[in-house]
């Protein structure tokens, strides 16, 4: 039987066809339910226990190259019209190009809001995308009814008004804060959710640098210096910094961060509205009671932060108008990026 099985594989393995009717004739007679592989499945009854194993195996292997079989003498016939064919190559055409890739300029701008902060000693931090109310709002000084905390700001899990989808990366933070003592350098980049209607100007999803420093005398000096390092880092050493007085539940004082125009180079554009200048960050000295509920003596420690969205240094950075391109995919878009490392 084992003989007959082996005969049977080079008879398939030699066959040849000319035709769609020839194929038809191999199909019947190695693949059908009818065929000869079939009546060898049949034998199987036949052949003493011990050598069962053997035999299925070698009937299988029988089957399996009357399919391959088949499936080449497909191929073959195709090729040679046997068939008709389906494919027409021309081989004279030059080859299809392979497109490169390249890097979303979000994430070329993260990198290297990342890389600057990491040359200076900050660590980065990640957290969950999906927070409590402590994380997000509470540890972070927010009033009961502070508008922030309204559904049309959050997006909150439904039937669960504890959970919602970030709106900072502060919550990071805070984490960091409950988990390790002081001398705290961290950076914690990542996406944020906000209940916004999506424009050239707003999205409700977008990402965000946040940088807190905490340790024994940090002043509003580093503060200022280390986000002075950044902007020329970041937009060219001429680059200059201002601080307008702002406020935010996290920080006191607290200060809205500006460069000087990095398109006219503070002579007046459109990018600024002829003002020279262009926001990029907010900042301040951490709130005492925020160290308190991280489990950080105030009276010990002090500590800043600040907090940029990073569309906006990327719209910035690379003259870009409308925060719809990020997430559009469109190539002619994302291949203007193909320098960027
Ligand atoms: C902790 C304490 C304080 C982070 C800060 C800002 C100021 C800020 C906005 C900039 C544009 C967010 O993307 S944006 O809308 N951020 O103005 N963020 S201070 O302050 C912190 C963070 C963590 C524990």
């Amino acid at each position: 039987m084992f003989d007959k099985a082996e005969k049977l594989k080079n008879d398939i393995l030699n066959a040849t066809v000319n035709s769609k009717d020839e194929l038809e004739l191999f199909r019947i007679k190695y693949i059908s339910k009818k065929s000869v592989v079939g009546e060898l499945f049949a034998e199987l009854k036949n052949i003493p226990n011990e050598n069962k194993r053997e035999f299925g195996a070698k009937i299988n292997e029988v089957k399996q190259a009357a399919q391959d079989k088949f499936k080449a003498l497909i191929v073959h016939l195709e090729n040679t019209n046997g068939v008709e064919s389906k494919v027409d190559f021309d081989l004279t055409l030059p080859p299809s190009r392979n497109e490169e890739g390249s890097i979303h300029p979000i994430t070329a701008t993260r990198n290297r809001i990342v890389e600057i902060f990491e040359r200076i000693g900050f660590n980065v931090s990640e957290g969950p995308e999906v927070e409590d109310d402590w994380h997000n709002f509470t540890a972070l000084n927010f009033p009961e009814n502070h508008p922030a905390r309204e559904m049309q700001d959050t997006f909150f899990i439904e039937k669960n008004p504890d959970i919602a989808l970030r709106t900072h990366t502060s919550s990071v933070q805070v984490r960091v804060m409950e988990n390790k003592k002081p001398p705290i350098r961290t950076l914690s980049p990542g996406r944020v959710f906000r209940n916004e209607a999506i424009s050239a100007r707003a999205h409700c999803i977008f990402h965000q640098v946040e940088g807190l420093y905490v340790d024994e005398n940090v002043s509003f000096v580093d503060l200022k210096q280390t986000l002075l390092h950044f902007a020329k880092e970041m937009f060219g050493k001429d680059t200059k910094v201002r601080y307008r007085p702002s406020y935010f539940p996290f920080t006191e004082p607290s200060a809205e961060i500006d460069i000087s125009c990095n398109i006219c180079k503070g002579k007046g554009c459109n990018i600024c509205k002829y003002s020279g200048w262009v926001e990029i960050a907010g900042s301040g000295m951490v709130d005492p009671n925020v160290l308190e509920n991280c489990g950080i003596d105030s009276e010990k420690y002090t500590g800043f932060a600040f907090g940029m969205g990073i569309e906006r240094i990327a719209m910035l950075k690379y003259q870009i108008n409308d925060l719809r391109l990020f997430t559009e995919n469109d190539v002619r878009f994302l291949k203007q990026f193909k320098t960027v490392q």
